[in-house]
């Protein structure tokens, strides 16, 4: 139970501006109101003003008429409950876990636009999986900007994991070719492979992230077994796009969704799942790696919407 509670301590404070913006705003909208057209109307602006996106809202919205017109919602404050509810149930049940290579080290393949938070997001996978009693091994594919090897260096130094480096400008896919092979003769249990930041319309970076899964599948059946993007959880209607595009064009099987603790935009979560079926499997919310839980709608909705 204590764990439960620090679990839930750590989401909430994650959840924090989210909490203040958007919930305790729809909070104050309906409290001491009678539930009528008027307040529902209003209600559907706040939920589109908050990155819920138009089309969750307005499917939400629908849902919430329904049980008025039935009788079944009569004051302001009854609407939460609802949507908690009606939220919570968004999310199948299902693949919300990392996926896992049959033999051999499973190879998680890491993705975003510039700056989004992969690195960081790697550190935060890293430490959740090192306690996990997993080992760990990177790969430096990001060999274009200068720093980035060195930045996952010092990550990997501190959270005591092993790490294949390669030139400085060299070719991504011989970076992840030596990882993997490190991988699998060091007999690590994970393989995670950073990459440099690159826009969904950029073909010839898309190529390339589409050459380093298939030499890592050379090598390893099924690898990539996961294509993690990472989306910043501040750029709200954006992360939805990234989402949409970077699932067509490289084939990701889950969302890392970062910074969540710097943004009221945490709805972003519900247009997300509204718009594409590629599961948020983690949500990252600071600089440590340990600002990271594993994606629970219940515990996340229970998070964003609770009161002090
Ligand atoms: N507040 C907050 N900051 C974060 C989070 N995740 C990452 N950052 C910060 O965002 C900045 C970019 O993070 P990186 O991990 O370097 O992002 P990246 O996607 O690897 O960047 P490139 O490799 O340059 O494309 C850094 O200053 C991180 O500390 C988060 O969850 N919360
Ligand atoms: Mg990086």
């Amino acid at each position: 139970m204590a764990m439960l509670k620090g679990v839930f301590g750590k989401l909430k404070r994650g959840l924090e501006k989210t909490r203040r913006g958007f919930v305790d705003g729809l909070r104050s909208m309906v409290t001491g109101r009678k539930l009528d057209d008027a307040l529902i109307d209003d209600l559907e602006a706040r939920l589109i003003q908050s990155d819920v996106g138009v089309q969750a809202t307005r499917r939400l919205i629908e849902r919430i008429r329904a049980d008025y017109k039935a009788g079944k919602l009569k004051k302001g404050e009854d609407v939460l409950d609802h949507l908690k509810t009606e939220l919570k149930a968004m999310w199948p049940e299902a693949d919300r876990a990392l996926a896992k290579a049959t033999d051999g080290p499973t190879v998680i393949l890491v993705t975003g636009v510039n700056g989004a938070g992969k690195t960081t997001s790697i550190a935060k996978l890293c430490a959740t999986l090192r306690a996990d009693g997993k080992s760990v091994l990177l790969g430096a594919c990001d060999t274009f900007r200068a720093g980035a090897v060195r930045q996952l260096e010092i990550w990997a130094d501190r959270l005591g994991v092993e790490i294949v480096r390669g030139q400085s400008g060299g070719d991504p896919a011989a970076v992840a070719f030596d990882a993997v092979n490190a991988g699998i003769s060091r007999g690590v249990d994970v393989v995670i492979l950073d990459t440099a930041g690159r826009l969904p319309t950029q073909n010839g970076l898309m190529d390339q992230l589409g050459k380093i899964a298939r030499v890592a599948g050379k090598r390893i059946e099924g690898a990539p077994h996961e294509t993690l993007l990472v989306v910043d959880a501040t750029t709200g209607q954006n992360a939805v796009r990234q989402a949409e595009a970077f699932g067509q064009a490289a084939g990701v099987t889950g969302i890392f969704l970062a910074k969540l603790d710097g943004t009221a935009k945490g709805g972003v979560v519900i247009a997300i799942r509204e718009a594409t079926d590629i599961p948020v499997k983690y949500v990252g919310f600071g600089e440590t790696p340990d600002d990271v839980e594993p994606f629970d709608p219940e515990s996340f909705i229970d998070a964003m919407f609770a009161l002090d």
